[in-house]
């Protein structure tokens, strides 16, 4: 009966995790997965998490079932971060807000909305771009293709090249931006630069569709974080956004983001967000409420609010710290006078060394340093005390 199943290849992110659980070698390290770790580099549990969970536990708070569309107060909250607490589309009630099951199931639900009530469209992602976006959008049937974002003769943004594409595209496509810390290249358009974006976006009669997974860890700023989005909010733009609390509040496995559809009118947001709620209906019913409570707790209570904001600028600050640091090395060790400036010039989470699928390759084969084959490392699973060593490995596979 199922004989006729083949082998699903592995997973090129989680499958990197997979390989490191296996090497025994004392050196390892895992730079695969974007997911934080102290300097120890041991899994972090934010204070403000354990404090809102006392909370909950102390409030004695049931495990009923939340609406289709979540929890109220945890949809507000997450708007309010998004488009900053005064903005007027809150007001105005322009903004369609549903829970999601974190960033990656607030882009498949945002994929199956493209799929129902927009056939034929297509969605533009950069190259490259999280490995995901093109499983989610392959698995909604719909289709996509590539915009130039990534230019490795200067190991930074290409921008005509990306301007040129977005205007090439069919009139109405859907054009999938990274709202900060761009994943893989840690490279982020100028404010500038987003203007220009947002006025060819306008011109073809695109529609902006943002994934927002990292906002308050590229600068620390929550607000700053949110500026792209929020200027296309500002120039009255109908937007899609999804957003993610994996990263910012450390909440990886409580599957908590949310899925927002910014409308033309009130009205128009009651409708499209009816619609969230029957696509979600038939594929989970209704998302978990832990998560949602935590963030609705923190976001929610003032003082929780501001301990979090220290503690994110902490774990950005680590990040920049071993930043400076692998830079430091890498310039202090090569003779080859190899230019490694745009390791500090790349931003969140990640780098994008610019190694090739061989150099990964001995980079785990030699040094048991894991990362994905595309070249990234996670500078969030990288401490202090291990830039030395990670230098040496960069500079050996790099010339060799
Ligand atoms: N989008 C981007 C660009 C990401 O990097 C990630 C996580 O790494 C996600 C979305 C979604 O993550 P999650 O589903 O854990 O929220
Ligand atoms: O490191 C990354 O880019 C992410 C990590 O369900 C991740 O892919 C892992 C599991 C998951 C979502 C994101």
């Amino acid at each position: 009966r199922f004989e006729g199943i083949t082998m699903a290849p592995p997973d090129p992110i989680l499958g990197v995790s997979e390989a490191f659980k296996a090497d025994t070698n004392d050196m390892k390290l895992n730079l695969g997965v974007g997911a934080y770790r102290t300097e120890e580099l041991q899994p972090y549990v934010l204070e403000v998490v354990k404090k809102a969970e006392n909370l909950m536990l102390q409030r004695g708070e049931n495990k009923e079932y939340l609406p289709i569309e979540g929890l109220a107060a945890f949809n507000k909250a997450t708007a309010e971060l998004l488009f900053g607490a005064d903005n007027p589309l809150l007001k105005e009630q322009k903004v369609a807000t549903v829970q999601g099951l974190s960033g990656t199931g607030s882009l498949r639900l945002a994929a199956a909305l493209i799929e129902r009530y927009f056939p034929g469209a297509k969605v533009l992602i950069s190259s490259p771009t999280w490995g995901n976006h093109k499983n989610i959008f392959n698995d909604a049937r719909v289709p996509w293709s590539e915009y130039r974002y990534y230019d490795p003769k200067t190991v930074g943004l290409d921008f005509e090249g990306m301007i040129a594409d977005i205007k090439d595209a069919p009139e109405g496509s859907f054009i999938l931006l990274h709202g900060c810390a761009h994943n893989p290249t840690g490279i982020d358009p100028t404010p500038e630069q987003w203007e220009k974006i947002a006025d060819v976006i306008q011109e073809k009669n695109h529609n902006p569709f943002f994934d927002v997974a990292y906002q308050g860890f590229a600068s620390g700023s929550l607000d700053t974080d949110a500026a792209s989005v929020r200027l296309f909010a500002a120039r009255g733009m109908e937007l899609f956004v999804a957003q993610s609390y994996s990263k910012n509040l450390g909440l990886y496995a409580e599957r908590i983001g949310a899925m927002n559809v910014v409308c033309s009118s009130a009205d128009a947001a009651v409708r499209v967000k009816s619609q969230l709620k029957r696509l979600a209906r038939p594929m989970y019913s209704n998302p978990p409420i832990h998560g949602a409570k935590i963030v609705a707790n923190v976001v929610g209570d003032p003082t929780l609010f501001n301990e979090w904001k220290v503690e994110m600028e902490m774990m950005a600050g680590r990040i920049k710290n071993v930043r400076q640091k692998l830079f430091d090395s890498l310039s202090a060790k090569d003779k080859s006078g190899k230019d490694w400036s745009f390791i500090l010039k790349q931003i969140g989470m990640f780098s994008f060394t610019g190694l090739n699928i061989a150099q990964s390759e001995n980079m785990t084969n030699k040094w048991h340093v894991y990362l994905t084959k595309d070249g990234r490392i996670s500078l969030a699973g990288l401490s202090l005390a291990k830039c030395e060593y990670l230098a040496d490995a960069i500079i050996d596979s790099f010339h060799n």
